[in-house]
């Protein structure tokens, strides 16, 4: 893109997102509970190659180069999370200094490197202890979850840029209790569903308390969106894309927005609908200062006659280019979804808090040539430009991933980094996509300062 055409505002947000597990390491260390995940990769078959986020990157102990590292790319801001068992180790309770700590020093260093902490509180590392007593299935996680999200913000307040609640509680839900692909591993449509709205709730219950003891930051929430778009004129697949977009997205946006759960999606669950209290879908609908939207690609959906709601098939476009994960490279979706927010969702700021893609990459002579990721950083850059420029209000961009990381159940085998991690001895090595995206960014500041 051509620094001329870009139309990015003077302030907007360059950054790069990571999370807790997929990155620290130190799993034993310095009093950390056991999470969920520590669980669900020690069992058998359920991680590729058995792999673990014990190691990941060790940033734990490297925290300091890999915050040098992104000064050097010129990053003015970096989203990362929190760990719950690091920080309450039992979920509940006394609260571990030294886990707690560790965040303390993180935004200290960051904000001396002119870097803007974007911190979200739940990554999907649940500590294990309350996985025991049911975990996002048992509503008193509410409660827990607004401890926790009070002594995370009480220690790091004001100084963190904006705080968002929880990552894709999608994933959470669906992958984690639906399907049983994620941690802890169940796969009961109902139970999701239930998950679904406790973690909505511990969302809303939290905002409150986050506010009062970080009156300045921004508090949000961040959403894994996806375009449904049907895969031809029928009326059948419409009606599919129509049902998909009920699963994905508007299962979380409605709530979220509307207060109240979308009726199509409600009747198509039939029994699975989850319980709700009194108050529950006002306490979920508490104001937010921003949407955070994790994109990656579309969902090109035809109709299936029978299965499970939502009934869609998966369609492929023959000429179109896939990432390792399976996923079309659709930049055009990101504008599309970014302008449907803004048409049909109270218009809040924005941040795009990943964008990102895994490629098989080769480290050659120190250098890696990811022309694919730098295609694919380009394109969607442009698409988030393009949105602005038809007045969508976006404020940041976080590429995932500062560095190549622990790919939930693909283990390492996917690298979505900027950043080659040689696992063997934690060298990091920039890609060119890095390097451009440096580049990129310095651009862009320069255009900033000219009259
Ligand atoms: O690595 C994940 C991240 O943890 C959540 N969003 C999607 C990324 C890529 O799959």
């Amino acid at each position: 893109m051509s620094s001329k055409k870009a139309s990015f505002p003077q302030d907007f947000l360059w950054g790069v997102a990571t999370s807790s597990y997929q990155i620290e390491g130190a799993v034993n260390e310095d009093e950390r509970g056991p999470s969920i995940w520590d669980t669900f990769s020690a069992t058998l078959g359920k991680v590729h190659n058995g792999e673990s986020g014990a190691i990941a990157c060790d940033h734990y102990h490297r925290w300091e180069a890999d915050l040098d590292l992104m000064q050097k790319l010129g990053v003015n801001a970096y989203r990362f999370s929190t760990a719950w068992p690091r920080i309450m180790p039992n979920g509940t309770g006394p609260v571990n200094k030294k886990g707690l700590d560790f965040y303390d020093r993180l935004v200290d260093g960051l904000l001396g490197r002119g870097i803007k902490p974007f911190c979200t509180l739940y990554h999907w590392d649940l500590p294990q202890t309350l996985e025991d007593k049911g975990g996002w299935l048992n509503r008193d996680i509410v409660a827990a979850f607004v401890d926790y999200a009070d002594v995370v913000t009480t220690k790091l307040g004001d100084r963190v840029l904006a705080y968002a609640t929880l990552n894709e509680p999608w994933c959470s839900a669906h992958l984690g209790y639906g399907t049983g692909h994620h941690a802890p591993g169940i796969a009961d449509t109902a139970k999701s569903l239930q998950a679904a709205h406790h973690l909505l709730l511990a969302h809303g219950s939290a905002l409150s308390v986050m506010r009062r003891n970080a009156p300045k930051a921004r508090h949000g929430i961040v959403l894994n969106l996806y375009p449904a778009q049907p895969a031809s004129d029928s009326a059948q697949d419409i009606a599919a894309a129509r049902r998909l977009d009920g699963f994905f997205n508007r299962w979380y946006l409605d709530p979220l927005f509307k207060g109240s759960y979308p009726e199509d999606a409600w009747a198509g669950y039939g029994e699975s609908v989850p319980s709700l209290q009194d108050g529950d879908l006002q306490t979920i609908a508490a104001p937010m200062d921003f949407l955070g939207v994790n994109y990656y690609t579309r969902s090109l959906v035809a109709d299936k006659e029978s299965g499970d709601w939502p009934r869609v098939r998966a369609v492929t476009v023959p000429d179109a280019e896939y990432t390792e994960m399976g996923w079309e490279v659709y930049p055009q979706g990101l504008t599309d979804l970014l302008l449907r927010l803004h048409k049909d969702f109270r218009s809040l700021p924005i941040f795009i808090t990943e964008n990102g893609s895994a490629f098989a990459d080769v480290l050659e002579n120190d250098r890696v040539h990811d022309s694919a990721r730098l295609h694919y950083l380009e394109s969607h850059l442009e698409a988030v430009n393009e949105a602005i420029a038809q007045g969508v209000d976006v404020r940041g961009y976080f590429a995932w991933s500062l560095m190549d990381n622990f790919e939930w159940g693909h283990g390492y085998a996917k690298r979505f980094g900027l950043v080659y991690v040689d696992y063997e001895t934690q060298k990091r090595v920039l890609k060119d996509s890095a390097r451009w995206y440096s580049d990129f960014i310095l651009r862009q500041q320069e255009r900033a300062v000219l009259p």
